[in-house]
């Protein structure tokens, strides 16, 4: 079934580039203006939050689990971002807010051997990204969207954005973040998608990451 969602994908029709964005649309997308809804199984409803919490374990000197009173104690703050989804849908201007990826650091401290980081999110939804990426600014832990709280069916209470990789990294109903020393794929990355996903490089599916396009732009020594 996942296998097929990528297969149908490779099978669609590649829509035009829309010149009127420029680069800011990446090849092979198109503009949305409303905010699809793309959840593997069902959605999870945290009537109670005292039912919801976030541990963080793996390459760590000591686990850490957050509550959601503890993330709104943390520094609020506001990013704002375009999202790619690899079914072809992009949507611009999303405000979201919570607390920085890089803020949340602060409270927990890694071993140097961590490289990667696999994100967990309900129900047993798994994404995997190179640590260094969830160090740039704008990573945000997200429990509101435009200016309300999240709904349910797009991550509430709380969701990571990556905004610079396919918004299937972006994992909802966030658990767990686990640090790792090799990288380990997650759902879509086991299921015929690329385990990096930039939508600039078009990194879409498995099998892409040798990047034989750009073969002749690579360092040599000789
Ligand atoms: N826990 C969880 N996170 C998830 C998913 C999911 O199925 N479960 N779907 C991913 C995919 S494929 C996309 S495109 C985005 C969609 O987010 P949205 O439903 O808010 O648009 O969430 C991502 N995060
Ligand atoms: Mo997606």
């Amino acid at each position: 079934m996942a296998i097929s969602k990528a297969e149908r994908l490779k099978k669609s029709k590649t829509p035009a580039r829309d010149a009127r964005f420029g680069d800011r649309l990446p090849q092979g997308q198109v503009l949305t203006e409303r905010f699809p809804i793309l959840t593997v199984g069902d959605t999870p409803i945290y009537d109670d939050l005292s039912k919801w919490d976030l541990k963080i374990f793996g390459e760590i000197n000591e686990e850490k689990v957050f509550t959601f009173e503890d993330i709104l104690a943390l520094p609020q703050k506001k990013v704002v971002c375009d999202v790619h989804c690899v079914t072809r849908w992009s949507k611009f201007d999303n405000e979201f807010e919570g607390v920085l990826f890089k803020d949340l650091l602060n409270h927990f401290e890694i071993k140097p051997e961590a490289k990667y980081v696999v994100v967990h999110g309900d129900y047993d939804y798994q994404t995997n990204l190179p640590l260094e990426d969830l160090l740039k600014d704008d990573i945000i832990l997200a429990h509101s969207y435009n200016g309300k709280a999240l709904t349910e069916k797009h991550g509430y209470p709380l969701r990571l954005v990556v905004p610079h990789l396919y918004f299937w990294k972006s994992a909802k109903w966030i658990r767990g973040i686990e640090f790792l020393k090799e990288n380990r794929n997650g759902y879509w990355e086991q299921n015929g998608f690329h385990y990096y996903g930039d939508p600039y490089k078009e990194q879409r599916f498995s099998g892409e990451e040798f990047e034989l396009k750009n073969f002749k732009d690579r360092d040599f020594d000789y």
